[in-house]
Formats: C-alpha cells, sequence, structure tokens
C-alpha cells in the first residue's frame, strides 16, 4: 500500500468484494471456466515478488482471468487478489471459505513483514484445498511456516514465488497429464540451458563469456 491517503469515495469496498466472492461460489458454472490457481497477496507492495507466480504460470500457458464469467481463450487460468490478513480479515476469511466453491484448485498466498499472517489464517479457512505460501521477505519465513500438528502448509523460500506457482503446477499436473507434459518440458529445457551455459563457459572461456553476456 503506498498510497496512505485514505479514499474519500471509494468506488468499490471490501463488503462488495465479499458479497462478490460469494455469488460466484453460489452460482452453477463449469470448472473448465474458472480459475485454477488463486494468488492473494498481502499487500499491492507485494506485487513484485509475486509476479514471479504470475511469470511461471504465463511460461507454463495459463492466462490471467479478470473476469469470473468471461474467461480467456487458455484452457488453465489464474486470477489474483490483494486480501490483508490484518486490515481485511472478513475478506481473507470470504477468500478462503469460497476457494473450493469457486473452482479454485490451489491458492498461492503471499505476505511480508514479521506478521506475515495471510497464508498461514488462508491454509486454515480453505482447508482441504491446498495453499501455497510465499514469504514476501526473509523475515515473514517463519511466520508463514509456523503452523501447528494437524494445520498444513506448503511453503517456499522467502520471495520463491516462480516455485510456488511451478509446485501449484504439480498438483494441478496429478489430474492433468497436459500440465505434466508442460512441467517436463519447462524442466527440460532448463537442462539444455545448463548444458550450453556450462559448453560456453568452457569453451569461450571465461572473459569471452562475459562479454557475450554484455557484462
Ligand atoms: C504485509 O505487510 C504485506 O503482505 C506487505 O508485505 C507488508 C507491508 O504492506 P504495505 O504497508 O506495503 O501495504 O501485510
Amino acid at each position: 500500500m503506498t498510497d496512505y491517503t485514505p479514499n474519500a469515495d471509494p468506488d468499490v469496498t471490501v463488503q462488495d468484494l465479499i458479497d462478490r466472492l460469494h455469488e460466484e461460489a453460489d452460482r452453477e458454472f463449469s470448472t473448465v471456466n474458472t480459475p485454477e490457481v488463486g494468488i492473494i497477496m498481502g499487500s499491492d507492495s507485494d506485487l513484485d515478488v509475486m509476479s514471479g507466480a504470475h511469470d511461471a504460470l504465463a511460461r507454463l500457458g495459463f492466462e490471467e482471468q479478470t473476469d469470473f464469467q468471461d474467461p480467456p481463450e487458455a484452457r488453465f487460468t489464474y486470477e489474483t487478489y490483494v486480501v490483508s490478513a490484518h486490515r481485511t480479515p472478513e475478506l481473507m476469511y470470504a477468500y478462503g471459505e469460497t476457494a473450493a466453491d469457486r473452482g479454485l484448485d490451489v491458492v498461492i498466498a503471499g505476505a511480508g513483514g514479521k506478521s506475515a499472517d495471510l497464508p498461514n489464517m488462508t491454509a486454515s479457512i480453505a482447508y482441504p484445498t491446498p495453499v501455497i505460501g510465499v514469504p514476501v521477505q526473509e523475515k515473514s519465513v517463519d511466520s508463514v511456516i509456523g503452523m501447528p500438528t494437524g494445520a498444513p502448509i506448503v511453503a517456499v523460500d522467502a520471495g520463491k514465488s516462480f516455485n510456488a506457482a511451478l509446485s501449484a503446477v504439480q498438483i494441478l499436473g496429478r489430474e492433468h497429464a497436459e500440465l505434466r507434459d508442460r512441467l517436463v518440458e519447462y524442466h527440460d529445457a532448463l537442462v539444455s540451458d545448463v548444458a550450453c551455459d556450462s559448453r560456453d563457459l568452457h569453451d569461450v572461456g571465461v572473459a569471452g563469456y562475459r562479454e557475450r553476456r554484455g557484462e
């Protein structure tokens, strides 16, 4: 949240968003047309870190769905909301509570600060829908992963939202062979990148390699 000036005449309220989520959850729909992955973050100041998840999903052929009733062409999609555990606990509750009924298969939740409670609270509320926590900062790690026995959360290291998205697609891949294939293809490309880097670094030499990288 970068602008601290209160909006005197907001054109949307938290209650509007809560109502929207419940309306969508109550609607009859095919899960083919709803986002598989929900990405939430505690503040729009988390967006740069959380964009790694968007990048990974785009790399795997997902498109962003911005209108619940009007899906993009891609078969697999994601959505993104700002949901603050401390400023808007009711919205966090509504998001977690409606996740499965809105067709989400997995949620990626990121938060920063020392009290990074959005991922762990959402995991408890959305259970048994899996939640993958992203500590936005190093100091948020303990808060995100520190769940009591019986209250699970899957989490990645600080800032690793890209990996959170890969983990989300691994979960989806259990049901969708197409996604398993895309994950394997992605991994194969990584492996051959290392092979190329290794050969080039050796064969071109350190100085030439650096020069080629524009350093
Ligand atoms: C957390 O507090 C958010 O997830 C964010 O990382 C941090 C700071 O939020 P802003 O003050 O930038 O909104 O809840």
